[in-house]
């Protein structure tokens, strides 16, 4: 139980690029702002306009009026990945923010239900709900005596596709048995605001308490996904048989699912990540992800059946066949990135089809502590059209972000036990709104 465990694991000494004041200086967004001040651009920044994984293709012209960005060689140019989006877009000066709910610890995963319950996780042990009359002071579930805590505590989460009649939520959390410790998959079953630990559904053994990814998802198609780590065992992301750095697919009894796609571990759906804390799915139901870089080499990563992510060989984009490259690289700033949603409706002005990412870093990671947004080329889409920073530097370490049923914006801090200055109220899940 370190308390470091709780830091992201991207990590890099304060690299701010000017050129990412250029990018956001047209929705007002870069609070890190003064160019003047920031160090200039490492000259291994990609001068390529887009992080795309086909080297072939070429920009696609926004539709947005802002100026597209000449695809200069010259990093120190312009380097601007991406334009910003339309300014019809929302952004952080036209949404208001309030908290919903305050004192908590490091909520990890949010997950409505159809109800228009929220439940999340605290890492120390505890499935948590907020309901029509706002947080239960009651945990849902505890099992704060079954975890360790922080990356190996109580991380992801689901909820049944079912569980408006069914009443069953998945959990991910790690424990230590007699030879060592554990991460598992298991079944909650709740009525009303309380739940009863179910059956183990998937179990691997764990080499080390951090590098755990941890993020659950229940796909459109009714399969759990689990993103795994590397548990600080960089080569088992390349081993087939290891569960370790990979996104696993099963039945939501925890077999494998079907038509899985490596003949050497029936879980595999992907693998070659290093500590992959968010998935979120589209609305075709492509599959997205995000991945911590060993320094910097953040990624976003369209998560393909079969595909490996390269790690600990491929670091970035390495245009090699074996890999496939991330769709967003975060370089050389630390994006450290964890949960992922997609914004879908028209609550938000601009925002239906982006992708919401919560983003960590360490304290001196001043780029991070924000939520990210990508505006793809469409649904299943490779290129980053244009992406906005929001919020940056002011509530601290984001982790996790979902969309509610009234088309919010629903977001979780992630500042105590780290580095970061704590903020009022810490930790925080905060609601925004036009
Ligand atoms: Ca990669």
């Amino acid at each position: 139980m370190r308390r470091s465990n709780l830091l992201s694991a991207g990590t890099l000494p304060f690299y701010v690029l000017a050129f990412f004041t250029l990018i956001f200086t047209l929705t007002g967004c870069g609070s890190v702002s003064g160019s003047s001040s920031m160090p200039t651009p490492s000259p291994t920044a990609s001068p390529t306009p887009s992080a795309s994984p086909t080297p072939s293709a070429s920009p696609t012209p926004s539709p947005s009026p802002s100026p597209s960005p000449s695809p200069s060689p010259n990093p120190s140019a312009s380097p601007t990945p991406t334009p910003s989006p339309s300014p019809t877009v929302a952004n952080d000066k036209t949404l208001h923010t309030e908290d919903v709910a305050t004192g908590l610890d490091n909520p990890w995963s949010l997950a409505f239900a159809p109800d228009g319950r929220l439940f999340f996780t605290e890492p120390p042990g505890r499935l948590r709900v907020i309901d029509s009359t706002g947080l239960v002071a009651a945990p849902v579930l505890d099992i704060h005596s079954q975890t360790p805590g922080f990356e190996a505590g109580l991380t992801g989460m689901d909820l049944d596709p079912a569980f408006g009649s069914n009443g069953i939520i998945y959990i991910h959390y790690c424990t230590n048995l007699a030879d060592g410790l554990h991460c598992r998959i298991a079944r909650v079953q709740v009525a009303g605001n309380t739940g009863v630990l179910g059956p183990v559904l998937f179990d691997y053994r764990a080499q080390a308490q951090d590098h755990t990814g941890g993020r659950l998802k229940v796909g459109p198609d009714h399969l759990l996904y689990l993103s795994t780590g590397d548990h600080d065992t960089p080569a088992s992301s390349q081993d087939i048989t290891s569960m370790n750095g990979k996104v696993l697919r099963m039945n939501l009894d925890g077999s494998p699912a079907a038509g899985n796609p490596f003949p050497g571990n029936p879980f595999v759906y992907a693998m070659g990540f290093r500590d992959p804390q968010g998935l979120a799915f589209d609305s075709s139901g492509q599959l997205y992800g995000t991945d911590h870089g060993p320094t910097s080499n953040d990624e976003v990563n369209i998560i393909l059946a079969g595909g490996n992510y390269g790690w600990p060989t491929c670091v970035g984009i390495c245009n090699n066949p074996s890999f496939v490259d991330p769709i967003r690289l975060f370089n050389p700033v630390t994006a450290a990135p964890s949960g992922a949603t997609f914004y879908h409706g028209a609550t938000i002005q601009g925002w239906d089809g982006s992708m919401l990412i919560a983003l960590l870093g360490l304290a001196n990671n001043t780029f991070a502590h924000h939520v990210h947004q990508l505006f793809l080329n469409g649904p299943g889409g490779r290129t980053v059209e244009s992406e906005q920073i929001l919020w940056q530097n002011r509530f601290g370490r984001i982790r996790d972000v979902v969309e509610g049923p009234d088309g919010f914006l629903y977001f979780s801090t992630s500042n105590l036990h780290t580095t970061v200055p704590n903020h009022p109220g810490d930790d925080r899940i905060i609601r925004a709104h036009p």
